[in-house]
């Protein structure tokens, strides 16, 4: 069941223009972080607060089916907001190329994060850079399908 509700595009004009393109392609354009040929995702979720329809481009962390969807924002200092509205509402939409389909996400820790984290490392080596710029750990959610 596709999420509902009204849309509300990021206050970021890079990420906002990188989702307007990758939809209206149907994710034949503007799959890849700008720049680079780094394959991206674009997940729509829902805010923990307006409840408004929220899409956030990711990297695309893949294995056997499921996705990571790694909360870095670059090294930051603090959580990427999209990080709560993942804990407040789980369920959500991921996109990749043209295949859109539902996921539950599920916050990782302890051997499993472990394990998720090296493949996102040898994914896209700079989640490693990002994670040696702060103190805070980058949480990383699985996306597990929804049958
Ligand atoms: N970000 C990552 O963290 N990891 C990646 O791998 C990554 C890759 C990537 C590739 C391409 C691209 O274009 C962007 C990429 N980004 C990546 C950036 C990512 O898409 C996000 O823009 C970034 O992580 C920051 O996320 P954010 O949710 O903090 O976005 C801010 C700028 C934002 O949109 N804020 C909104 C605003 O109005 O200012 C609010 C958004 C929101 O969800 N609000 C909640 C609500 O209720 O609606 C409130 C939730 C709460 O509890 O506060």
């Amino acid at each position: 069941m596709a999420l509902q509700g009204e849309y509300a595009p990021s206050s970021w004009d890079w990420v906002r223009n990188q989702v307007e393109k990758f939809e209206a392609s149907d994710g034949a354009e503007a799959n890849t972080l700008p720049g680079t040929d780094d394959p991206i995702i674009v997940i729509t979720n829902r805010g923990a607060k307006s409840g408004k329809i929220r899409k956030t481009p990711l990297m695309r962390v893949e294995r056997d089916g499921s996705y990571l969807a790694v909360a870095s924002k670059g090294g930051a200092d603090e959580h990427p907001v999209w990080y709560h509205n993942f804990v407040a509402h789980p369920e959500v939409e991921l996109q990749d190329g043209p295949v859109k389909k539902t996921y539950r996400a599920r916050l990782l820790s302890g051997a499993e994060r472990a394990d998720w984290w090296e493949h996102a490392v040898a994914t896209w080596s700079t989640y490693g850079e990002y994670q040696k710029k702060t103190e805070r750990e980058i949480p990383i959610f699985l996306l597990e399908p929804v049958a």
